[in-house]
C-alpha cells in the first residue's frame, strides 16, 4: 500500500518566501504573450488601433495578457497569416475578410460585388444577425472574430486610363487579392485578373506586369500605388470589412471574464479605428489628388452591377445554403 506523507504547514519565513516565488513563477507560466500580424505600415489608421488593443488588453488584464504587434506585413502574406492563426502559429490578426473568404464560405459573401450599398449598411448588416453567421462560419475554421474594422470602399485604379464602363476595364491586366470571386469579377468585367501579394503590386504597377489595381484611398496612398497608376476610377464596387481575429482555441481556453475582457479591447480599438479611418480616407484622398492623380466618379454603376451577375452565380451555385445569407444582407435596411 502506498502512504502518503501528511503535508507539512509552510509558516517558516523561507518557506513562505519560496511558496511566494512559485506563485509569481505560476502566474508568469500562465500569463499570455500574443503575437500579432498587420500588413499596414505605422501611422496607418489599423496599426494605430492594433497598438491601442495591445496597449488596453495590457491594461485590462493587469500585465496577465500581453501582445507584440508586428506590422508591415513582416510576418508574411495575408493568406499565411490567416492560416496560421486557425493553426495556432500566431494568436491575432487584423485581416480583411477578402482573403479570409477562400477559408470560411460565410465570410466571403462580404466579397460580393456590390453587396453593400454603402458603408452604413455595411456595418448594420455585420452589427445584425448576417454578423453572427459570419463570425460563426469564421469560428467553425478557426478564427473568432473579436471586432469589426472599416475599410472603406475599394475602387479601381489603373496606368492607362480613366474607367468609366466595364468595357474600360476589358483587356485590362488587374491585380486582385487572392479569392477567386475576385478573379471571377475582373473576368466578368473583360479583364485579366492576377492575384498577387499586397506587398508585390507597387513594383508590378511600376513594371507594366499588371495596369491596375482596386483598394480604398488610405491603401492606395499608403502604398504609394498612386505614383505609378494615376487614375482612380470611383467604382466602389467591393466594402470589405475587416476583423481583429483571435485563435479559436486560444480564445475558448480564455475564462468569461477575460473573454469579456478581450473583446472589450478589441471593440474599443475598433471605436478608434474608425474614427481615424473616416479621418484618413479624406486626407489620403485629398493627398493623392494634390499629387495630380486623375480621379472620376461614376455616378451610374448599374452596367457594373449587372455584369456581376456570373460572380453572384458561381458564389451561390457552389454554396446554395448561403442565399438567405445574401437575402438578409441584400434586406437589411
Ligand atoms: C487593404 C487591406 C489589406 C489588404 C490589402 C490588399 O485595403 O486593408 O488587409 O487586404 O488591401 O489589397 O491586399
Amino acid at each position: 500500500m502506498i502512504r502518503f506523507r501528511k503535508a507539512i504547514p509552510c509558516l517558516a519565513a523561507p518557506c513562505l518566501a519560496a511558496t511566494a516565488l512559485l506563485a509569481s513563477l505560476a502566474t508568469a507560466a500562465q500569463a499570455a504573450e500574443w503575437r500579432g500580424w498587420n500588413i499596414h505600415k505605422p501611422g496607418y489608421p489599423n496599426t494605430v488601433a492594433m497598438d491601442k488593443f495591445a496597449e488596453l488588453l495590457d491594461q485590462k488584464s493587469g500585465g496577465k495578457i500581453t501582445l507584440k504587434m508586428f506590422h508591415s506585413g513582416t510576418l508574411g502574406t495575408q493568406p499565411d497569416a490567416i492560416e496560421q492563426v486557425r493553426i495556432g502559429g500566431l494568436e491575432i490578426g487584423n485581416f480583411n475578410l477578402g482573403p479570409i473568404g477562400p477559408v470560411a464560405p460565410e465570410a466571403n459573401v462580404v466579397s460580393l460585388p456590390f453587396i453593400f450599398r454603402d458603408m452604413g449598411h455595411m456595418h448594420r448588416a455585420l452589427d445584425g444577425e448576417a454578423g453572427d453567421r459570419i463570425s460563426a462560419g469564421m469560428a467553425e475554421k478557426g478564427l473568432v472574430a473579436l471586432a469589426w474594422y472599416d475599410s472603406g470602399a475599394r475602387s479601381f485604379y489603373n496606368s492607362k486610363k480613366p474607367i468609366e464602363t466595364p468595357a474600360d476595364v476589358s483587356g485590362m491586366k488587374v491585380r486582385v487579392m487572392n479569392n477567386d470571386l475576385y478573379s471571377g469579377m475582373i473576368a466578368a468585367l473583360g479583364g485579366n485578373p492576377s492575384p498577387m501579394a499586397f506587398s508585390e503590386v507597387y513594383q508590378s504597377l511600376k513594371t507594366g506586369v499588371v495596369d491596375g489595381a482596386e483598394n480604398n484611398w488610405p491603401s492606395y496612398e499608403s502604398t504609394g500605388h498612386f505614383e505609378v497608376a494615376g487614375y482612380y476610377s470611383l467604382s466602389q464596387h467591393l466594402i470589405i470589412p475587416e476583423c481583429v481575429c483571435i485563435n479559436a482555441t486560444v480564445y475558448d481556453g480564455l475564462s468569461d471574464a477575460d473573454k469579456a475582457l478581450v473583446k472589450a479591447a478589441a471593440r474599443e480599438s475598433a471605436t478608434l479605428q474608425r474614427e481615424l479611418w473616416a479621418k484618413r480616407a479624406e486626407t489620403s484622398r485629398e493627398k493623392v489628388i494634390q499629387a495630380g492623380v486623375k480621379f472620376n466618379d461614376i455616378p451610374d454603376k448599374a452596367a457594373f452591377q449587372e455584369a456581376m451577375q456570373p460572380v453572384y452565380d458561381k458564389y451561390l451555385g457552389d454554396n446554395p445554403d448561403l442565399k438567405p445569407l445574401v437575402e438578409l444582407i441584400k434586406g437589411t435596411k
